[in-house]
């Protein structure tokens, strides 16, 4: 089952608009649209024309948009997609160099556009019905940072009554797809407001040195959760994000180890993922903090890798045993090219330094067929399981958490 008929809908629901400058390539590809058996598709010789159509009638699930055209170009027209918040998928299409493809590619993903995949001229039928049945709407957020307005007091108040409470997102091992672990990832119970995100108050608490409070009351909750499943299942572990302000505690290893031997809980089964982008601030004390936690024995983890700076000097620099790769090199691979060859390498140079190495954000399933493939230990992922409440985790582990999680079509 692919992932497009998962969520409930199949191609021929799909409407798709194509512009291009050239009559027969238009013609080409939606020909090949019908014989998908997909309906609705419009065709516009030029970027101005097809922005009239938007405006008309902005439901256009995908946007197949050729780059060089005379009257306006496919960048002005991504830039004028934007204006209008188009929240459709774009698949981008080119006679130029592959280079310059790409490098749209890449400016559409910093616009926000979704973009679906890139395909160079002549388009193959295959590659396009490919990226098609890849296809998944964006999933509009529950908030996106600055969208729910929450104040200091607010904040302060959460903590202090608990509203601030641990999911939890499994991840499971790939040669026999068992659970092995799960990432803890905070949430906000808000009575009136719902459900926010960490990306809106995590930033909110280090900049206001909440973050210490914030940290510990998640931790307490996540451990007490954690010390029951180990009583079944003495070899499930925990990932917790920790915040790089945290690290400037010089008694953290200390405090964490007194915290993990309250639930009896031994200090290898918890791993700290550490996004690596703030990692050189305060390099002494960073290297004090992490080489005393990694002597206690809890894990290091280097956390949306290859999207910062020094990733691979702060490799060789502290003492790490796990690399997450970041979502934007594996969702999509299989249709991304640059994307695949950075997860493939990333996976190669985390086998030859040692690291169990951890793919994040598999949404489908030729994100798992390419996880698999570049060789990583570890996988986690909408496809497998979106992140849960302590309750819900209980539930679902019950159910699923022995054996196989997912079923592949292609057997391992
Ligand atoms: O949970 P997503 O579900 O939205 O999390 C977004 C980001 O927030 C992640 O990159 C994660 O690193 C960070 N995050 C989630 N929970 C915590 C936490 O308990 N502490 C810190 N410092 N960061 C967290
Ligand atoms: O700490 P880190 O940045 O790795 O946090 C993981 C983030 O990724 C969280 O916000 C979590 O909710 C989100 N996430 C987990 N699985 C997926 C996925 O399959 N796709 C996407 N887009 N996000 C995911
Ligand atoms: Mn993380």
């Amino acid at each position: 089952m692919n992932a497009v008929l998962e969520q409930g809908f199949c191609l021929p629901d799909l409407s798709i608009m194509v512009v291009d400058d050239n009559r027969a390539m238009l013609e080409m590809i939606s020909g090949s649209l019908q014989r998908e058996g997909i309906k609705n598709i419009s065709t516009y010789l030029g970027g101005n024309d097809a922005l009239a159509h938007f405006k008309r009638d902005p439901h256009i699930d995908i946007l197949i948009l050729d780059l060089n055209m005379p009257d306006i170009d496919g960048i002005q027209m991504l830039r004028a997609l934007v204006a209008m918040n188009f929240a459709g998928g774009v698949l981008l299409f080119s006679g130029e160099e592959g280079r310059i493809l790409k490098t749209v590619q890449n400016l559409a993903c910093a616009y926000g556009l979704h973009v679906i995949g890139t395909l160079a001229k002549p388009v193959p039928p295959r590659q396009l019905r490919e990226i098609l049945l890849a296809y998944t709407p964006r999933k509009p957020k529950t908030n996106v940072p600055g969208a729910v307005n929450i104040t200091l007091e607010e904040l302060q108040a959460a903590i202090a009554q608990r509203n601030i409470v641990p999911y939890f997102q499994p991840k499971i091992l790939v040669k026999d797809k068992s659970l092995a672990a799960a990432e803890v990832l905070a949430r906000w119970l808000h009575p009136a407001k719902g459900l926010i995100l960490p990306d809106t108050f995590i930033p909110l608490a280090e900049e206001n040195g909440l973050i210490d409070e914030l940290t510990w009351l998640v931790y307490d909750q996540a451990f007490s959760c954690l010390a029951k499943w180990r009583a079944t299942d003495p070899d499930f572990r925990l990932g917790l994000n920790l915040s790089v302000s945290s690290l400037g505690r010089v008694d953290l290893p200390e405090k964490l180890e007194q915290l993990a031997s309250l639930y009896g809980i031994p200090c290898d089964a918890i791993k700290l993922e550490i996004t690596e982008s703030r990692l050189m601030q305060n390099i002494v004390m960073t290297l004090d903090v992490l080489s005393r936690l990694c002597l206690k024995g809890f894990h290091l983890s280097i956390d949306d890798f290859g999207t910062g700076y020094s990733s691979l000097s702060q490799l060789s620099l502290f003492p790490f045993s796990e690399l997450k790769i970041d979502r934007s090199f594996v969702h999509n691979s299989a249709f991304n090219p640059a994307a695949r060859a950075i997860l493939e390498t990333s996976a190669t140079l985390a086998k030859k330094l040692e690291l169990t190495i951890v793919a994040e954000g598999i949404e489908n399933e030729e994100d798992w067929s390419q996880v698999k493939k570049a060789g990583c230990d570890l996988a986690q992922g909408y496809f497998i399981a979106r992140p849960m409440s302590g309750n819900d985790f209980d539930g679902w582990k019950m159910l699923k958490g022995k054996g196989e999680i997912i079923q592949d079509s292609n057997a391992t």
